[in-house]
């Protein structure tokens, strides 16, 4: 992309509005405009990390053996007055009535409507064990909506609902989500701590929720602080070997980290005191386990191998994808801008033409751009004829992790200069050198 021909409006000032970093940063770098409170247009920068996520999310469920499938936004209040939820919930829940008077709702979750397809196409225990989920938008009217897109009223999650014959199968999906989500936060640059947690208005009694720690979290935390060196790593998961699932979910989460909600004094007292923390963190996904719950209260049964009639057992799991924008840039920044990790980066790499307008220059620059696209790679490349200053200012807010910086100077040595922007080193090479350099960056993304 030739930012002289794309839609990037960085704002030079500092947004009065924005009270957290990772929200000043996102309106500054031009990602997001702000509609009406807590409700959001996704600019195309924002638009492209937005996506990138979406796409880890659905490699690492897909990679676990579950479904994708689409449901709508608006959903029917009979469904809701079904499992007792439509009174329930309150006024977080956006209630519409259409031209005929029917109650309807902008969907916060999609426990029911799932719970009706499954009963409407399912009824022996050979279709299962079954995963579906989407990525979807959402609304919840939240009091207080703040920090951006961190606590919006419209928000983008992913939602997945297990269905299982029993309850040792129910907890195996459980399993199975834990990891798959460990394994999602890591490519995403992160480290998600699985925290026991409270259930709230969805439901059971086993439920954990995942916290990136960070100053301006929501969440006060209690964690052993050993639990933040745990890694997933490239270790092969077979998704189906519960044995294999359920050892991993028990390493990352023996030792204690558990939210406000569930704290438990007398056992964090066991800790050793030099590993006892105490701080904040932002819930970036919550796994729940309900039993029967929804599928008790609208008769959604299937037929078991010895011929009775049981509700199936279900769960669901949840993904903060808008919020995990936010999330990983209060990990991951500094004073000048964003720094993406190199798996949801919106441009694997930057292009800075010191001199636009000459010829050396122009067309070395165009011959990157060019071998970039050829291993698949699409550079930012900025052709805008403006101060050197002012285009390293705009990279490192936008903080693409590469930079290939291209100037008269070193092109007559023949030479670029490849910039990391985590640790601001720079080494000089040829252009074919850089090109190579970034391609095996980013090999296997
Ligand atoms: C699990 C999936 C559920 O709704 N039902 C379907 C279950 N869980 S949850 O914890 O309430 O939400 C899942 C994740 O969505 C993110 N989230 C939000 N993101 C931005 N703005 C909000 N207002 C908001 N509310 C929830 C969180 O990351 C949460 O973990």
């Amino acid at each position: 992309m030739r930012l002289s021909r794309y839609f990037l409006p960085v704002l030079k000032e500092n947004p009065a509005e924005a009270q957290i970093v990772s929200h000043r940063y996102m309106l500054r770098a031009g990602m997001i405009k702000q509609q009406a409170a807590g409700i959001y247009s996704w600019l195309p920068l924002g638009f492209r990390v937005l996506r990138r996520i979406e796409e880890i999310v659905h490699q690492e469920q897909v990679r676990a053996g579950h479904i994708p499938l689409l449901m709508p936004t608006l959903q029917p209040a009979d469904l809701w007055r079904e499992s007792g939820r439509y009174d329930d919930y309150g006024e977080e829940m956006l209630r519409i009535r259409d031209r005929h008077g029917r109650d309807m709702l902008y969907g916060p979750t999609n426990e029911e409507m799932i719970t009706d397809i499954f009963r409407s196409h399912v009824s022996s225990y050979k279709d299962l064990p079954l995963t579906l989920y989407h990525i979807q938008w959402k609304f919840r009217d939240e009091v207080r909506p703040r920090f951006g897109v961190m606590r919006g009223r419209e928000f983008l999650m992913k939602d997945g609902y297990n269905f299982d014959v029993d309850r040792d199968a129910a907890l195996h999906a459980y399993n199975r989500h834990m990891v798959s989500y460990l394994r999602t936060y890591e490519r995403m640059g992160l480290t998600a701590i699985p925290m026991r947690a409270a259930s709230g208005p969805i439901g059971g009694d086993n439920t954990h929720e995942f916290l990136v720690l960070a100053q301006t979290g929501e969440s006060e935390v209690f964690y052993d602080d050993r639990v933040t060196g745990l890694k997933l790593g490239a270790r092969d998961i077979d998704y189906d070997d519960r044995d294999q699932v359920a050892k991993v979910c028990e390493e990352f989460t023996t030792l204690y980290a558990r939210t406000d909600e569930t704290h438990d004094e007398a056992v964090f007292d066991q800790v050793p005191e030099a590993h006892r923390k105490v701080g904040r963190g932002i819930e970036v996904g919550q796994i729940f386990y309900f039993g029967t719950k929804y599928s008790e209260a609208m008769g959604a049964t299937v037929v078991t191998k010895d011929g009775s009639r049981v509700p199936v057992e279900m769960g669901s799991h949840g993904i903060g994808v808008s919020r995990l924008l936010g999330a990983i840039i209060e990990a991951s920044h500094d004073d000048k801008g964003i720094i993406w990790p190199e798996g949801v980066t919106p441009f694997p790499v930057g292009i800075v033409n010191l001199k636009q307008g000459d010829g050396a220059a122009d067309a070395a620059c165009e011959g990157l751009y060019k071998a970039l696209r050829a291993q698949g790679l699409e550079a930012l490349y900025d052709d805008r004829d403006e101060r050197a200053g002012a285009k390293f200012a705009t990279m490192d807010l936008i903080g693409l992790p590469w930079r290939i910086t291209v100037g008269p100077r070193g092109l007559a040595n023949g030479v670029v200069e490849v910039t990391s922007r985590r640790t601001g080193d720079s080494e000089e090479m040829s252009p074919e050198a850089a090109v190579a350099r970034i391609a095996q960056i980013y090999a296997g993304r």
